[in-house]
């Protein structure tokens, strides 16, 4: 699998493509972009790559993925790790995903929303999880 993830380090949606990837221990190639040039001053890999001129971008065999989440979903279905150990279990965690913008967008009910719920739970439920506070994010670039 050919992987190229394009990102910025002050970009929180790269972070979370960067964590995954760093967490799965997959191979890829970074390709830095700079965000605070005007799009259409960006390199033209990246702009061929991300038709919204938008980070985080994950080019998987030559198939741009877009938007952090859904990226996030492929490689936990690809790798059948982070959540993708099982069809049953993946479903759940795409649900709770498409919950967490009205999450993330909740205010001081969020952590008796549903969504918030549903996270928690994936939260809870993930083996991994620990990992991430041992994680050394100058690592993660
Ligand atoms: N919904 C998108 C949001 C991506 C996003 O907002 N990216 C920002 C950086 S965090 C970006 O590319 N900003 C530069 C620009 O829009 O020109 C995702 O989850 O990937």
């Amino acid at each position: 699998m050919s992987l190229v993830f394009y990102g910025h380090p002050e970009s929180g949606h790269s972070y979370k493509v960067a964590l995954a990837l760093s967490m799965l221990e997959i191979p890829h190639e970074y390709r830095w972009v700079d965000v605070y040039a005007p799009r259409d001053q960006r390199a033209a890999d990246f702009c061929a790559a991300s038709p919204f001129g938008e980070i985080p971008i994950l080019v998987v065999d030559g198939v741009p993925l877009a938007q952090s989440n859904a990226i996030l979903l492929h490689l936990m279905r690809r790798t059948r790790r982070l959540g993708g150990e099982t069809e049953a279990r993946a479903d759940q965690v795409q649900q709770c995903a498409r919950d967490l913008p009205a999450a993330s967008q909740g205010e001081t009910t969020m952590s008796h929303s549903p969504a918030a719920r549903g996270r928690a739970r994936v939260r809870l439920l993930h083996p991994e999880t620990p990992k991430l506070a041992a994680t050394n994010p100058a690592q993660i670039r």
